[in-house]
């Protein structure tokens, strides 16, 4: 019994994000595992801005499947911000204002979860207001940690 518990106390951890930039072998390897998701999150991002900018018409199932993709992502990237893993596009300061950066990270995902609710709804005028809410929070954490 004690074993088992402990198997699977062990699966919880490695599975944790919380934990897990420890699964990084090298810094390079946590700077592409987070270029990766941003470039997936930013991909199914940029095709319900198509929508919402009328560029390409509005379909709910498309828009649904793409916010419920960015909403997957976006849980992803912060984990492979772990120490010592400074470089790429990321500003030193992400690992100086590490609350303030968490702050971000929580208020992006939130905004995206509002995003697939809205999807979900149908209702492409709240699709409309939740994109520009989310692309907001992108945009703040772009301004303040990334580099130009
Ligand atoms: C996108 C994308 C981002 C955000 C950001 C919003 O489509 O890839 O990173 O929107 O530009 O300001």
């Amino acid at each position: 019994m004690r074993k088992i518990l402990l198997a699977s106390l062990l699966g919880t951890l490695t599975l944790s994000p919380l934990t897990s930039y420890a699964q990084f072998a090298k810094s390079e390897d946590a700077i592409n595992y987070r270029k990766g998701s941003f470039a997936v999150m930013g991909a199914h991002f940029s095709r319900i801005g198509a929508v919402v900018k009328g560029e390409k018409p509005y379909n709910k199932d498309e828009v649904i499947a793409n916010a419920a993709i960015v909403n997957t992502m976006a849980a992803l990237p912060w984990q492979a911000f772990g120490p010592g893993t400074e470089g790429g596009r990321s500003q030193p300061e992400i690992w100086k204002e590490t609350d303030k950066f968490k702050a971000g990270a929580d208020k992006m995902q939130k905004a995206v979860a509002d995003l697939n609710t809205a999807a979900q709804s149908g209702n492409l005028e709240s699709i409309k207001k939740a994109f520009a809410a989310a692309g907001q929070t992108c945009k703040a954490c772009h301004d303040n940690y990334r580099k130009k």
